[in-house]
């Protein structure tokens, strides 16, 4: 009897020890573990079993399981460890980071062609005393068009609305003007600023044209400035930004909030006013609109009109950097094409 248990014991401990080598990871040891050392496993089923045994044969039969037990306890923790290091070595092998491999750049970015032209035109009227203000690209309709001098159903209105928000209580702002209202609003004369900023329109998209765009205004308000501080200063402007020979004419015009109003145009910087496609044959650029603010709109900010008078000007960004750069497509400008871009990289 005691030999036929010591037969499957012997039995036992080889079947268990050909699956601990057939284990594949620690998950197939801990079954192995289950089955047999187990509530229910097999060999705890033998120990189980003694107590049946008559009692002279039970501490020969203990002796034995005991003994095939902890040799089982101790190939299944040994082949545990061995297959739970052999999965650490090849995670460490999958999962390997090469340290020595080099870095994925992110390419450094550039400054883009509109911003370097914005911070150009303001240094030349930093330099003429102006101060740089900004506001906000949301405005309401009086800082956009009644301080401007342009009331509900003026036909200017139409050919500047942009989305309206908010009701008719706001719209995107379609100058900078709104800005230099903003300034006047919480400050009394003398006023000095030039006002860069993003403005929108409602135009389609072609190589001129672009629904958002972005212009540099300008503000002079003192007393006894008169329409020869505006030449001085816009002309000054132009001898600075692309020399002191470049040519100049000035065009009568007419916007609501000037009176009078003007064209600033410049020789055509690509045939010197001999007349290219640049400047449609006529040898001149337009580069700004300007004139002496309205009256109206010195009031409507709460100045003396009689006391006090002012230049203002605005000019679009866009067309400045094209004819600098020979960007021939607005849209450039707009499309995040790193290739562009990349070729006003300061050097
Ligand atoms: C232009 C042309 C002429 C202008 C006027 C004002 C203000 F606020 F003083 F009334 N700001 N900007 C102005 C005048 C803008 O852009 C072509």
């Amino acid at each position: 009897m005691i030999e036929a248990l010591r037969e499957r014991l012997e039995e036992l401990r080889r079947e268990v020890e050909r699956q601990l080598n057939a284990a594949a990871g620690p998950a197939d040891v801990e079954e192995i573990r289950v089955r047999t050392l187990g509530k229910k496993g097999a060999l705890t089923a033998e120990a189980k079993a003694i107590g049946r045994l008559e009692p002279g044969a039970r501490p020969k039969a203990g002796e034995l399981v005991n003994e095939v037990k902890s040799a089982l306890e101790r190939a299944i923790a040994a082949r545990e460890e061995e297959l739970a290091g052999g999965e650490l070595t090849r995670r460490l092998a999958e999962e390997a980071l090469d340290v020595t491999l080099p870095g994925r750049r992110r390419g450094q970015g550039t400054r883009h062609p509109l911003s370097i032209v914005t911070d150009e035109l303001l240094d030349v009227f930093r330099r003429m005393g102006f101060s740089v203000a900004t506001g906000p690209e949301v405005e309401t309709p009086w800082h956009n068009f009644e301080a401007l001098n342009i009331p509900p159903g003026h036909p200017a209105r139409e050919e500047m609305d942009t989305i309206y928000v908010a009701g008719m209580e706001r719209l995107l702002r379609t100058h900078t003007s709104p800005v230099q209202i903003r300034v006047m609003e919480s400050q009394g004369p003398p006023v000095r600023v030039v006002c860069p900023g993003r403005v929108f329109r409602s135009d389609t998209p072609d190589a001129s044209h672009s629904p958002f765009f972005h212009q540099i205004e300008g503000l002079w308000v003192d007393e006894g400035i008169s329409l020869g501080h505006l030449k001085w200063a816009l002309i000054e402007f132009v001898h600075q930004y692309y020399g002191p020979d470049v040519d100049t004419r000035f065009r009568p015009s007419y916007f609501p909030f000037t009176e009078p109003s003007g064209e600033l145009d410049m020789e055509c910087l690509l045939c010197h006013g001999e007349g290219c496609r640049a400047c449609k044959g006529s040898g001149w650029l337009e580069l700004l609109g300007c004139g002496m603010v309205h009256p109206a709109v010195l009031e409507a900010v709460g100045y003396d009109s009689e006391r006090y008078t002012g230049f203002a000007w605005g000019m679009g960004v866009e067309r400045i950097a094209m004819l600098r750069y020979g960007v021939p497509d607005i849209r450039l400008f707009y499309e995040n094409d790193t290739n562009f871009l990349h070729q006003f990289a300061a050097r």
